[in-house]
């Protein structure tokens, strides 16, 4: 983590009575974040984990991964404004105060501001489709007795998170440096995870990410000069369509 969210992050574990961490219904192994959760774990505070974005993920998949993650923790869709009540019933049970606060913290564009928006029934908390949105920390009152402590995305330092950025769409195309090489392994990712619903939505099979660029390129007549798959436009491809939302895990 970079030392500047670092400072931030334990300011909001510092202030918070309660954290909520916000991660991908989407994949939730994968985001959240260990150092976050050992700087709450050291405080002493009450976590919970609010899986967002339910609106991506089947009712399959939701049930599978309640199973798998074993802490406490909640679906939500703050896009569907789905979730709400049970949100706030999980904090009102984690509360011991008659004023509490709660921060609301995790990686970049998991729906912090959303979920701080949703609890508080209008918009209060600006969001953004741009990851980095949220600069320092913004104090929410939602009642007589709960305040929200919106934060900005945490950062990771290590260079192999950029796949992960990716695929909260929290790093765009644009900045990518080498757009091929990573959608090959956001493919792998997928591939890994629902290669049933790449299969339907995309009608391609592949055992590998590579192979699968490759296979969408040609079925989407994206050809270099020559006839060869155009590895590159079909990794932009993929990359949008899964940054916007259209394939649900
Ligand atoms: N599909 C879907 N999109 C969502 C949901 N919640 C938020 N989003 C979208 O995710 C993007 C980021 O939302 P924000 O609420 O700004 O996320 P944030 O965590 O506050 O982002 P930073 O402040 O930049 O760290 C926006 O484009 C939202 O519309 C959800 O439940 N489902
Ligand atoms: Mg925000």
């Amino acid at each position: 983590m970079k030392k500047g969210f670092l400072q931030i992050v334990k300011k909001v574990v510092d202030e918070a009575d309660i954290l909520l961490e916000i991660i991908d219904a989407r994949f939730p192994t994968k985001s959240r974040n260990a150092d976050l959760e050992r700087i709450i774990k050291l405080s002493g505070k009450k976590l919970l984990l609010v899986l967002n974005k339910a609106d991506l993920v089947s009712i399959e998949n939701v049930k599978k991964q309640k199973e798998l993650i074993g802490v406490k923790s909640v679906f939500v869709s703050a896009k569907k404004k789905q979730g709400t009540i049970k949100l706030r019933e999980a904090i009102g049970k984690l509360s011991d105060k008659n004023e509490v606060k709660v921060g609301v913290v995790g990686y970049p564009n998991t729906g912090k501001s959303s979920i701080i928006n949703m609890l508080k029934g209008k918009k209060s908390s600006r969001v953004a489709a741009i990851a980095g949105f949220t600069k320092g920390m913004q104090y929410v009152r939602i009642s007589t007795k709960l305040i929200l402590i919106d934060s900005p995305g945490i950062i990771p330092l290590e260079e192999q998170d950029e796949i992960l950025m990716v695929m909260l769409s929290a790093k765009n195309i644009q900045s990518l440096e080498d757009l091929e090489g990573t959608g090959i392994e956001v493919a792998g990712e997928l591939l890994k995870s629902i290669p049933e619903k790449l299969k339907n939505f995309y009608g391609v099979e592949a055992q590998n990410g590579e192979e699968f660029l490759e296979k969408l390129a040609l079925k989407r007549k994206k050809l270099l000069k020559g006839g060869s798959p155009n590895i590159t436009e079909a990794a932009r491809l993929l990359i949008t369509d899964f940054q916007r939302g259209k394939i649900v895990l």
